[in-house]
């Protein structure tokens, strides 16, 4: 895409919802209205649907389907969050990628994507199953001033801004937060984050948060096919990834913002009113054991607090949680 196209796609994106005239666009752009035509066929062989209507002009229906990393910028707000963006076809795992751009040295804020990944990761060495052109899969490096024991909060920071996302998109009744790193719809797992640190002496040199969205998958492997769900399996219908990318990398610099000036205990509180599992009955896989018991509180720094069959209280940072 060269300028002139992405000009015209953020005329096209500042008039959304209405029309602006072939002349308007000429005369901005300071092209023949020749010229115009061209670039909009341009935009259309590229997934654009615009409309055109005699004595009207023209209209942004839907934009792209591929991710381009212009289009992504043409909709932040941020200040920090994808200054660079950086988009692949297949990579084995965003956050690899992240990691080497971080080591040579890229700014703060540096977003990586990919339409595919051969090799995404969970916790724990486990997979994360990251289809071609259905999910977005993407990492941020952020270079926090932080101590390394705030680094939950980053996860936290990422979860609570999932939630918001989805919440925009497909409404708030059906999302829901599950301790400690889960995003779901109607109950299956849409989401999954991964954060990586390097830290020594005490400082975080960079984190690398890892998000995964399932976003118009059809269907999932036999052995995820009844935990995992995408957006478009519970809403019915496609939703377009660069405007979810857009919302959610939006919603990243709000939430982050926070921690770094130290309100951890609004994004505490924000995240404990979004989890699904307070009062709940579950069991608790962690470190290779299994605890039952009834979810008492999150803790100040996030911990899950359960208290067993027998009355003990134990307290995780981590592990995996079913409900009974
Ligand atoms: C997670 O791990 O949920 C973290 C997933 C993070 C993925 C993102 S994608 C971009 C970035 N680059 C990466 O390489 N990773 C990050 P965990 O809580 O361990 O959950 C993993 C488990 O979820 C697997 O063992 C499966 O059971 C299940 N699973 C795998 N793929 C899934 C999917 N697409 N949707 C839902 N569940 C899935």
């Amino acid at each position: 895409m060269n300028k002139l196209d992405l000009k015209l796609l953020e005329l096209l994106h500042q008039n959304k919802g209405n029309y602006i005239s072939g002349e308007s666009i000429s005369n901005i752009l300071g092209v023949s209205r020749t010229a115009v035509w061209k670039h909009i066929k341009y935009l259309r062989e590229k997934g654009y649907k615009i409309e055109s209507v005699t004595n009207k002009g023209y209209s942004l229906l839907e934009v792209s389907e591929k991710i381009i990393p212009e289009e992504i910028s043409l909709g932040l707000k941020t200040r920090i969050v994808g200054k660079e963006i950086f988009v692949y076809d297949c990579v084995n795992s965003t956050n690899d990628e992240a990691k080497k751009l971080a080591r040579e040295g890229c700014p703060a804020g540096t977003v990586i994507v990919a339409e595919e990944q051969k090799n995404g990761k969970g916790r724990l060495g486990r997979n994360w199953y990251s289809s071609a052109g259905t999910g977005l899969w993407f990492s941020i490096i952020i270079r926090p001033e932080l101590t390394p024991n705030l680094a939950p909060f980053l996860t936290i920071v990422a979860a609570l801004t999932v939630y918001n996302s989805l919440v925009d998109t497909i409404g708030e009744d059906i999302v829901s937060l599950k301790w400690p790193n889960d995003v779901l719809v109607n109950d299956k797992k849409v989401c999954g984050i991964l954060s990586e640190l390097n830290a020594d002496l005490g400082m975080i040199n960079y984190a690398i948060i890892g998000i995964g969205i399932n976003v118009n998958q059809d269907e999932f492997p036999e052995e995820i096919k009844d935990k995992a769900t995408s957006l478009k399996k519970e809403v019915g219908k496609e939703v377009n990834r660069t405007l979810l990318l857009q919302n959610t990398l939006n919603y990243f610099e709000g939430f982050y913002s926070k921690l770094i000036q130290g309100e951890h205990n609004i994004l505490l509180q924000l995240w404990k009113g979004s989890l699904a599992l307070q009062g709940k009955e579950v069991s608790i896989y962690s470190s290779d054991r299994v605890y039952l018991g009834k979810v008492k509180d999150i803790s100040d720094q996030g911990e899950l607090i359960l208290e067993d069959v027998n009355g003990n209280i134990h307290s995780f940072w981590a592990g995996d949680v079913s409900l009974r």
